[in-house]
């Protein structure tokens, strides 16, 4: 089968609503070759994205959502074991808080940004989803990080990102940390806007960016 086709299956499969269904698309992509990321963004990502539109013109509905949600997780499993760890694994790269904001339980993509943080070399503390400024920033200074990461799927949600800045100025501590924001309605202009220090479209750009800005410091 052609790559094109593997990954379409692998969108199709989440439009199924079945995670066996998922997983195994999954597991056929693995067993012939595509790398794991590009099944997740071209394949995986495609599929969960038709659901999401589908749902926004009310042609899907909630329990649809997590049907396929509840695909999209099974099938990312399986991706992420065969992500490639770093060799330098001990020697860390840096150290990371992140977390999906306050009101936000959409966390799928967080997992796969922590995941790939984690097999990238980084000490990664992650906080979970519907998490509070305050807890993400306290956590932040005890753990000694460099990057506070915070993703966003909502456009009710992502001002808490701002929120991060607003509570590390009000603190006297922004100068300690960067803050990395992502999620779906967040974009490079936003993360500007907010005066954050970088954002990602999605979870290698993530690790490509914490690097870069590591780099700098
Ligand atoms: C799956 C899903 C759900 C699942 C979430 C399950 C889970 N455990 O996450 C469930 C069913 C629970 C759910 C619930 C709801 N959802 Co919902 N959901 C989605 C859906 C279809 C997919 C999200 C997803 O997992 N994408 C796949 C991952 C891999 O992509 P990603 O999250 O974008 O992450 C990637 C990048 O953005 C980036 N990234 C992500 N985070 C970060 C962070 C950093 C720092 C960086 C650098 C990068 C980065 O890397 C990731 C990997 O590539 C989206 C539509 C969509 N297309 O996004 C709607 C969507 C987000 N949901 C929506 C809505 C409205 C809801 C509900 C309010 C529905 C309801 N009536 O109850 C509730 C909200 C509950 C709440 N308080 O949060 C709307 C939001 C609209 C808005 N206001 O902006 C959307 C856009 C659907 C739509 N088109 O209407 N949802």
């Amino acid at each position: 089968m052609s790559e094109e086709s593997i990954l379409k299956k692998l969108a199709d499969s989440i439009l199924s609503f079945d995670e066996e269904v998922a997983k195994a698309a999954a597991q056929e992509a693995l067993e012939a070759g595509v790398d794991p990321l590009k099944a997740l963004e071209k394949g995986l990502k495609v599929g969960i994205d038709i659901v999401g539109d589908k749902f926004s013109r009310d042609e899907l509905f909630l329990p649809h959502l997590l049907l396929a949600a509840d695909a999209l997780n099974a099938a990312v499993g399986v991706l992420e074991e065969s992500i490639p760890r770093e060799a330098a694994e001990k020697m860390r790269v840096g150290t990371i808080v992140i977390a999906t904001v306050k009101d936000d339980i959409h966390d799928v993509g967080k997992n796969i940004v922590s995941a790939l943080l984690s097999a990238s070399g980084f000490e990664v503390h992650d906080l979970g989803k519907d998490v509070d400024v305050a807890m993400i920033v306290d956590k932040a200074v005890a753990v000694d990080a460099d990057i506070i990461m915070a993703s966003a799927l909502m456009t009710t949600t992502m001002r808490r990102q701002r929120g991060i800045i607003e509570e590390l100025e009000f603190k006297g501590i922004r100068g300690q940390f960067l803050v990395m924001v992502g999620g779906g309605p967040t974009t490079q202009e936003w993360s500007v806007e907010i005066g954050a220090d970088g954002y990602g479209k999605n979870a290698a750009d993530a690790v490509a960016v914490a690097k870069k800005l590591l780099e700098k410091k």
